[in-house]
C-alpha cells in the first residue's frame, strides 16, 4: 500500500485518540485536565457539528509499572490490570468522557493488531536486529529496562531518571544511558550481559520527521509540543529498541525471540487501531478509513510527558509501515500541580476521581469546568480547592445557573412554563439575538485551536450576556405595566437559555442534558445543532411548553473545601511519617566518657558573620569563667541580632580549633527538632544556677 496524501480541506472524518492510562492505579484530576476533558469537548464539539468521529481510548496493560505493583502486592499482574481497568473504565463513565470504544491492551484483537504490526516492519527489513550488552540484576535473574533502572540522566542530571525516560527534563533514554545505574528490583548496582534485540533506526526517519514536524507543522503545532520535538531532533536521533527481555507483554512474533516481549510503548499506540478495529467491528464499520483515508484527520490528546512517542516514534513507525495517516496535531498539555505541589501518586498527592464523586456526588461537571477553565494548556497550572469553589459559586452558580433559574421560574409564573409570543423587537432585542447567533463560531473556533479554556469562558460570556439582558431589561418591573414587552423580553431570553443548552454539550454534558430536559428540547424539531444557533430564526418557538425549575449548581460551602484540604494535609503527614528517616542511635559510651564533658551555661554577648562563610558565626561567650570567642555553624539557621543576649549551653574543654584564621575555645551545643530544624540545647532560663561540672543526671 502507498503512503497517504495529506489533505488541506477540512475533513468529514476524526480519529481522536487519548492516551491510554497505566492500569495500575485510579485517574486523578492531572489526567482529567491534561488529557480526557479536553479531548471529550473537541469529540463532542465535532459530533455537533455533523463530523464522522471516532474517539478512541483504552487501558494501557503492560510496561514496568504494572509488573512492579503486582510483585508488591502478590498478585499477577492480569489481577492487577483487570482491578484498575474496571475503576477507570467506571470513572471515565462517570465523568461523561464519551469515548466510542474503551479497549484494553491484553485483548486478543490488540495482540493480533500489535503483532502483525511488528512483523510487517519486520518483513520490510525495516528493524535492525542486534545482540548488545544491557543492564543485568543478578540477583532478580532479570533484564532490566525501563522502570526497572533508575539512574542520573545524562542530559539534565536529574538522579531518578527511569531508564526509558527522565521525567525532569522529558528525554527519551536507553537505559545504559544511564549514569549510576541501579536496578528497582533489588536495588543492586546492575551487571552487563548480552542480548539480542530489535531496534527502529530512527535515525533513518530523522529527514522526514524534520521535513513533515520542523517545516510541516511549524505554525499550527503548539509552541510547547514543537519545541520539545524540534530540540530531540536536532540533538540528533538513535537507534531505539523495540523489544525487551520480559514476560508480561506481546510475544515478539518472530523466530528466535522466546522469553522475549515487545516494549509497551511500541505496542501501547497501536492500541489506538486495535480499539478503533474493536470499536468498527461492533458497530459495523471498516475501521480502514479511520486510520489511512487522507481526508480523516488524526489527533492525539496526551499529557506533555508522552510528546516523543506521539510525535517522534510512533509516527516513525507508521511511516515505516506506509500505509498509514499521521497525526494532523498532537496538542499535549502541561503539567497541573495540586496546591502547589506536584501531583503524585506514590506520595498520594492527589484528587482521585471515585474519591471526588463520592465527596461531591453529581458534581461532575463542575470538575471539568473548573479544571478546564484553569487547564495547563500552555504552562503547568495549579488546582487549588478555593479556585474550585470559586468557579463554582462565582460563575457557575451566580452566572449560568441564576439566568437559567430566572428565565424559567419567570416563564412558568407568568405563562405557565409557554413560551410567549414577542412584539417588535427592540435595538437592544436585535443586538442582543445578534450577540448570540455569533457565539457557535467564537467557541468553536477556539475549540478548533485546541484553547479550551478560552473556549470555556466564552461559553460563560453567553450566560454573562443573558444576565446582563435580564438585568437591564427588568421583566419583572414591567410585567406589571407593559404585557407585550414583557413577553419580548422573555422570548428573548428563551432563545439564548436554548442556545446555551447546546453550546454547553462539550463542556458540560450533565448540565447541558438537564437544561435540555428543563426546557423540553431533547428531541422533536426543536432539537438544535451547534449550527442551528447561527442559523436558525428561532431556536426556541412560541408555543412551546417547558418544565420546571430545577437548580444546575449549587453552592459549594467553605466547609466541603475545608475537608478536601484537610484531606490532603492528613495524606502529606501519612507520607512525612512513612517516609521519616530517622538517624539510629550512636555506640553506647561509659559515664566516665560522658563525665569529661565540662558544660556550663553562657550568655552571647556579641556575634558577627564570619567574612566570605555562609555557615559560621563567630560569637563572643561569657561562659562564666572567662569571656571567649567561639566559631559556630549556625549563620544558615540564625542571624547575628536575634541570638545577641541569649543564654546557651557551652561545652567549655573542647580542644581549641582554629576556622578560618580564628580560633573557637569551646562549643555551643545544638540539635535537631522534629522537624528538621538546628534549635539551641536551651539552659533552663529561670535559674542562675550554673550547670555543674558533668551535667547531674539524677
Ligand atoms: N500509558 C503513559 C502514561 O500514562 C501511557 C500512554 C500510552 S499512550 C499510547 O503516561
Ligand atoms: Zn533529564
Amino acid at each position: 500500500m502507498n503512503q497517504p496524501k495529506k489533505s488541506a480541506s477540512s475533513p468529514d472524518r476524526y480519529t481522536i485518540t487519548a492516551a491510554l492510562p497505566y492500569t495500575n492505579g485510579a485517574i486523578h484530576i492531572g489526567h482529567l485536565a491534561g488529557v480526557y476533558v479536553p479531548a471529550d469537548i473537541y469529540a463532542r464539539y465535532l459530533r455537533l457539528i455533523g463530523k464522522d468521529v471516532a474517539f478512541i481510548c483504552g487501558s494501557d496493560e503492560h510496561g514496568v509499572p504494572i509488573t512492579i505493583k503486582a510483585k508488591k502486592e502478590g498478585v499477577t499482574p492480569q489481577d492487577i490490570v483487570d482491578k484498575y481497568h474496571a475503576i477507570i473504565k467506571t470513572s471515565f463513565e462517570d465523568f461523561g468522557i464519551s469515548f466510542d470504544n474503551y479497549s484494553r491492551t491484553t485483548s486478543k484483537i490488540h495482540h493480533d493488531t500489535a503483532q502483525e504490526f511488528f512483523k510487517t516492519l519486520y518483513d520490510k527489513g525495516e528493524f535492525i536486529e542486534e545482540t548488545t550488552e544491557q543492564l543485568y540484576d543478578e540477583e532478580a535473574d532479570q533484564f532490566l529496562a525501563d522502570r526497572f533502572v533508575t539512574g542520573t540522566c545524562p542530559k539534565c542530571g536529574y538522579e531518578e531518571a527511569y531508564g526509558d525516560q527522565c521525567e525532569k527534563c522529558g528525554s527519551s533514554l536507553n537505559a545504559t544511558d544511564l549514569i549510576n545505574p541501579k536496578s528497582a528490583i533489588s536495588g543492586n548496582v546492575p551487571t552487563l550481559k548480552q542480548t539480542k534485540h530489535w531496534f527502529l533506526p530512527l535515525d533513518k526517519h530523522e529527514a522526514f520527521l524534520r521535513e513533515w514536524i520542523l517545516e510541516g507543522h511549524k505554525k499550527d503545532w503548539k509552541p510547547n509540543v514543537y519545541g520539545q520535538v524540534k530540540s530531540w531532533i536536532d540533538d540528533g536521533l538513535r537507534p531505539r529498541a523495540v523489544t525487551r527481555d520480559l514476560d508480561w507483554g506481546i510475544p515478539v512474533p518472530v523466530e528466535g525471540a522466546d522469553g522475549k516481549v515487545l516494549y509497551v510503548w511500541f505496542d501501547a499506540p497501536i492500541g489506538y487501531i486495535s480499539s478503533t478495529k474493536e470499536w468498527a467491528e461492533r458497530v459495523g464499520k471498516d475501521w480502514e478509513p479511520y486510520w489511512k483515508d487522507e481526508n480523516t484527520k488524526l489527533v492525539h490528546f496526551i499529557g506533555k510527558d508522552n510528546i516523543v512517542f506521539h510525535c517522534i516514534i510512533f509516527p516513525a513507525m507508521l511511516k515505516a509501515e506506509g500505509s498509514y495517516i499521521l497525526p494532523d496535531n498532537v496538542p499535549a498539555n502541561e503539567f497541573l500541580n495540586l496546591e502547589g505541589n506536584k501531583l503524585s501518586t506514590s506520595k498520594n498527592w492527589a484528587v482521585w476521581l471515585p474519591e471526588y464523586l463520592e465527596d461531591f456526588p453529581n458534581q461532575q461537571d463542575v470538575l471539568r469546568y473548573a479544571l478546564t477553565a484553569n487547564a495547563p494548556e500552555t504552562k503547568d497550572n495549579d488546582f487549588t480547592w478555593k479556585d474550585f469553589q470559586a468557579r463554582n459559586n462565582n460563575e457557575l452558580v451566580a452566572i449560568f445557573g441564576n439566568f437559567i433559574n430566572r428565565v424559567v421560574v419567570l416563564t412558568d409564573k407568568y405563562y405557565n412554563g409557554v413560551a410567549p409570543e414577542p412584539s417588535d423587537f427592540s435595538v437592544v432585542d436585535e443586538e442582543t439575538l445578534a450577540a448570540v447567533k455569533a457565539y457557535p463560531d467564537v467557541i468553536a473556533s477556539s475549540i478548533e485551536r485546541y484553547r479550551f479554556r478560552e473556549a470555556s469562558q466564552e461559553l460563560l460570556n453567553l450566560a454573562r450576556l443573558g444576565n446582563k439582558y435580564l438585568a437591564d431589561e427588568e421583566p419583572w418591573k414591567l410585567v406589571k405595566t407593559d404585557e407585550a414587552r414583557t413577553k419580548t423580553i422573555m422570548f428573548v431570553s428563551l432563545q439564548i437559555a436554548s442556545a446555551l443548552a447546546t453550546l454547553s454539550e462539550p463542556f458540560l454534558p450533565f448540565t447541558s442534558d438537564k437544561l435540555k430536559t428543563i426546557l423540553n428540547i431533547h428531541s422533536g424539531d426543536v432539537k438544535n445543532s451547534w449550527t442551528d444557533i447561527s442559523s436558525k430564526k428561532v431556536l426556541l418557538h412560541t408555543g412551546h411548553p417547558i418544565g420546571k425549575a430545577e437548580l444546575l449548581f449549587s453552592k459549594i460551602e467553605d466547609d466541603a473545601i475545608q475537608s478536601q484540604l484537610d484531606k490532603l494535609i492528613a495524606s502529606k503527614l501519612a507520607n512525612e511519617a512513612a517516609n521519616k528517616k530517622v538517624e539510629p542511635q550512636k555506640e553506647t559510651i561509659a559515664f566516665e566518657d560522658f563525665s569529661k564533658l565540662d558544660i556550663r551555661v553562657g550568655t552571647i554577648l556579641e556575634a558577627e558573620k564570619m567574612p566570605k562563610a555562609n555557615k559560621l558565626l563567630v560569637l563572643k561567650i561569657d561562659t562564666g569563667i572567662d569571656i571567649r570567642t567561639i566559631v559556630s555553624g549556625i549563620a544558615e539557621s540564625f542571624t547575628p541580632e536575634e541570638i545577641i543576649g541569649k543564654r546557651v549551653t557551652v561545652l567549655v574543654n573542647l580542644a581549641p580549633r582554629t576556622l578560618r584564621g580564628v580560633e573557637s575555645q569551646g562549643m555551643i551545643l545544638m540539635t535537631e527538632s522534629e522537624d528538621g530544624k538546628l534549635v539551641f540545647v536551651n539552659p533552663d532560663t529561670s535559674s542562675e544556677a550554673k550547670v555543674p561540672n558533668g551535667l547531674q543526671i539524677s
